[in-house]
Order: structure tokens, then C-alpha cells, then sequence
């Protein structure tokens, strides 16, 4: 099949597949940074479906910080690609037109600044990773490494994300665009204030405080939706379903969720209409999924890749796995926060658990396992922070841990090589490297990490001794034979 999607094949596709919007009929009124497949099957549906229900401009004009393949991708498509969304009992495809520009910021960043500056855009969101922060994940603190300080001391184009940032800002004040909001929908705890802290620490460094206090809000979220890497077989449904190729097509699960701080100094498009939850407060709703689906879904991701098993649903076969994991949710998790009122954390880890179960989606194991270094702290070893100092010993919640640290050695059960993808490898490698192959010597150099164990942690024993304890199972029995006794 050779015809592609676009503006030209749209008369083509099926009906029911088509934006429900006309695509490029509204003007642009949010800047998008980080093109993956999580925004095109998140924020993006949220913003079409708010423009078919209440108007307004507010296209999106997807940037990609580093890879320059999605924006050739959907240049050839016209900006139009489809979202599959995949259930046990069957699949739709949609298309959708809610992107109104696309920008590659590593070879044009002017471009992206001059679009930050511009008084049309009013919102600018965000999915970037955790790493692209460049928060120290143990304590939240800025990184100052070399790529930031030469965005901050240069003029030379911006290398980062945040140095992109505060050069839009800079240059939205010199042209008084005026107020705008900026977004993350990245999986990080309290997201808006994080986002409002780096900002701050830049703003001072240029000299821009005071514009930025009158006119940036920080407006948190919490996002979610199953969007896993795009296949050849999510190109081949979409084709199968749409009648033309698709080369920038996602796929995801039936179930997705937002929710979001309703601080838009300049406007917002009616997400509320579209689905998505606008509250004062999106911090209990963030715990309650950082801790117990993000928490759940590294733990799962270690296990199931030690034990062989290629994805998350999989892995939950192993017998024992999901009775491991109701224990840590409910022994472990549930007690460490109060969840958003009307909701029960058990609860919501059974639907979870439901949705990790879900056997169309195939979310690869490796996947969710990289960048590990990032996710810990607030997936899970804040829930052992808070367990600890309560006393507890958080029994469940160490052996996602310990799975992790079986998870970095690099090779799984069966000898078989696991890739090591997280911006710390080099040091995780170095560190294993330098100490004994015992379940302690490997607790004890990972422990060391500081940027991912904090303090008090790296220095509890009770911690250190469920980690040992568990990483010995592990390494005596495998992850199938470990979790076989679980009850
Ligand atoms: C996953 C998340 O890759 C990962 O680390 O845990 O991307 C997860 O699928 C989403 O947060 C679900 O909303």
C-alpha cells in the first residue's frame, strides 16, 4: 500500500476515523515540547476534542528537542497520524489533526525561542522524560552540568530543555508577549512546582524574576495513559484500519486520565469538555499514581525482565507476581499517603493491575525499565522514605528495589543480556565493577548512588538488610522460584 496519510487521502480514510476537527482551520495556541508517542496519544486528543466541543485557538505546534524522525514523519503526513487504541475486545483507529506546526529544536532552536516569545501562544506543555530536567532525582535540586551552564552563560543556542525555556521566556519578555502558562505532563512528583523551581533558579541567573513571578504559572498534572514504543504492528493496524500508510502512528490502552491545576493566566482550551479533570490540587492524585501504577509498573518491569519475560503482561503471569504486587500496594503503598478523596488506593491498583494485564498492548518490559535512576525515588523509594519513618518495614517495596539492582548487573535468569538504557549507567557499571559479586557487595556500591538514594535511606540497616535478603533469594532461586512462595 502506498498512498500515505495526509490532508489529501483524509476523503479516503473511514468516517468514524477522521479528526473531529478541521485540521489546520484553528490557529495555534500551544507549544508542545517533546513529539513522542505519549503526547500524540494523551495531550493531543484532549486538545482536539476540546476544540470540537467549545472552539478556540488552540492547535499545537509539536516540537521535538532531539530526534528529527517524527517531524519528517509527519511532515510527509500534513501533521495528521492516528492513535489506535487497543482492548481485549477489540481496536478503533483515529486521526488526529489538533497539530498546527512542527518544529525540530536541535536544528532550528531560533525558531522554537521565537515561538515562546510569540503572544499567540499562551500554553506550553511538556513531556521531556524525568532526565531532561536536570534534577538531581534524590533530592529535586538542579544539576548544573556543562550543556545547561553554557545555555545560561552563552549565547549560544540552547543544548536543553530548560535553556530553551528561559530563552523563549527572555524573549517573550523583550517582545511583551505577555502571560503564559507552562505545563509538564511528565511522571514527576508535584511536577508544576518542579517545573516552577528550575524556572525560578534560571530566571535569577538572567535576571528575569520579576517578569516571570507576573506572568509564568506552573500549573501541575497528572497524566496517564499506556502509550507503549510504536511497532511495525501498530503501522500495520493503522493501515489496515485507515486504507493509507501511517508512518507516525500510536497506539495505546482504552483508559486514559487528566489531571490538571486550572492556573492559565492567558486561557486554556475547555479540557474539561474533552474529559480531563481541571482541580485546585493535582498533588494527591500524582501520589496516587507515581506510587501505585509507576511504582507497580518498575517493579513488574524488573521482575519480568530478570525472569526472560518480553512485556509487562507477561510478566504478570508469573505465578506469584501479581499477589506480590497487591501486597505492595496494599501493605506498603496504601498506607504511605492519602489518596484523592473518593478514591481508595486497593482500589485503584486492582484496575491497574487490570490494565497491565491488558494482552493488546504489548508495553516491552525494557522499556519501562530504562531510566531507572530517574524513576526510583518517586515510584518507590519515597514510599519506603514514608514507610520507615512510620516505623514500618515495607517488605514489597524493597524487592522492587532489589529487582532493580538484580536488573542493572545486565543479563537475566537465564544468562541471557538486558540493555542498562539510564543516564547513570556508566556509574552504575563502574560501581559494580569496583565491589564484591555478593547480593551485599552489589546492595552496598548501589546504595552509594547518591543522586538516587538519599541519605537517610543509604543508611538505614532495615533497608539495607531486606535488600540484601532479597537480592539473595534472587540470585540463589531466580525471580520465578522467588515469587512461587508469595502468598
Ligand atoms: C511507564 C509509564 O515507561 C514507564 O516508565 O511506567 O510510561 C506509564 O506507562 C505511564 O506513566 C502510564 O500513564
Amino acid at each position: 500500500m502506498s498512498d500515505r496519510l495526509g490532508l489529501a487521502t483524509l476523503p479516503r480514510i473511514p468516517e468514524a476515523s477522521r479528526p473531529r476537527i478541521t485540521p489546520g482551520a484553528a490557529g495555534a495556541g500551544i507549544v508542545h515540547l517533546g513529539l513522542g508517542a505519549f503526547h500524540r496519544a494523551h495531550q493531543a486528543i484532549y486538545t482536539e476534542d476540546a476544540m470540537a466541543a467549545a472552539g478556540g485557538d488552540w492547535g499545537i505546534i509539536g516540537v521535538a528537542p532531539r530526534s528529527a524522525t517524527v517531524i519528517e514523519q509527519l511532515r510527509a503526513q500534513d501533521a495528521l497520524y492516528s492513535v489506535t487504541t487497543l482492548a481485549a475486545e477489540g481496536r478503533s483507529t483515529r486521526v488526529i489533526g489538533a497539530l498546527a506546526g512542527l518544529r525540530h529544536a536541535a536544528a532550528d532552536p531560533a525558531a522554537v525561542v521565537a515561538l515562546l516569545a510569540d503572544p499567540a501562544i499562551k500554553i506550553v506543555t511538556l513531556t521531556v522524560t524525568e532526565k531532561a530536567y536536570r534534577l538531581d532525582p534524590a533530592t529535586g535540586r538542579l544539576l548544573l552540568d556543562d550543556d545547561l551552564r553554557g545555555d545560561l552563560e552563552t549565547d549560544r543556542d540552547p543544548r536543553t530543555v530548560p535553556g530553551l525555556l528561559i530563552r523563549g521566556l527572555a524573549a517573550r519578555r523583550r517582545a511583551d508577549g505577555g502571560p503564559i502558562a507552562l505545563v509538564s505532563c511528565d511522571n514527576l512528583p508535584s511536577n508544576g512546582h518542579r517545573l516552577r523551581g528550575l524556572v525560578d533558579y534560571l530566571a535569577t541567573a538572567t535576571g528575569l524574576t520579576a517578569w516571570v513571578h507576573a506572568n509564568v504559572t506552573f500549573p501541575g498534572t497528572m497524566v496517564d495513559r499506556i502509550v507503549p514504543a510504536s511497532t511495525a504492528e501498530t503501522l500495520a493496524i493503522a493501515a489496515a484500519e485507515l486504507g493509507v500508510r501511517d508512518e507516525a502512528g500510536v497506539h495505546g490502552e482504552p483508559f486514559r486520565q487528566w489531571i490538571i491545576e486550572d492556573d492559565f493566566p492567558a486561557g486554556r482550551p475547555a479540557w474539561d469538555q474533552a474529559g480531563a479533570v481541571l482541580t485546585g490540587d493535582p498533588r494527591p492524585w500524582e501520589h496516587l499514581k507515581l506510587r501505585t501504577l509507576n511504582g507497580v509498573h518498575s517493579a513488574i518491569a524488573y521482575l519480568g525482565a530478570v525472569a526472560g519475560k518480553p512485556t509487562i503482561n507477561e510478566a504478570l503471569t508469573i505465578p506469584g507476581l501479581a499477589t506480590a504486587m497487591r501486597r505492595f500496594i496494599a501493605e506498603d503503598v496504601a498506607p504511605s499517603f492519602q489518596p484523592p478523596p473518593g478514591t481508595t488506593t486497593v482500589e485503584y491498583g486492582e484496575q491497574v493491575l487490570h490494565r497491565f494485564a491488558n494482552p493488546a498492548i504489548g508495553h516491552r518490559t525494557v522499556q519501562v525499565a530504562m531510566d531507572g535512576s530517574q524513576k526510583l525515588p518517586q515510584r518507590i523509594l519515597h514510599t519506603i522514605l514514608d514507610r520507615r519513618r512510620a516505623g514500618a518495614t515495607p517488605q514489597w517495596a524493597t524487592l522492587a528495589v532489589a529487582a532493580w539492582m538484580r536488573f542493572v548487573r545486565g543479563s537475566t535468569d537465564d544468562g541471557c543480556p538486558l540493555p542498562l538504557d539510564d543516564p547513570l549507567a556508566d556509574r552504575i557499571r563502574q560501581r559494580l565493577a569496583a565491589s564484591p559479586a555478593t547480593p551485599a557487595g552489589t546492595v552496598d556500591a548501589l546504595l552509594g548512588l547518591d543522586t538516587i538514594f538519599a541519605p537517610e535511606l543509604a543508611g538505614d540497616d532495615v533497608v539495607r538488610q531486606l535488600l540484601v535478603d532479597w537480592l539473595t533469594e534472587l540470585d540463589k532461586h531466580g525471580v520465578e522460584a522467588t515469587l512461587a512462595g508469595v502468598r
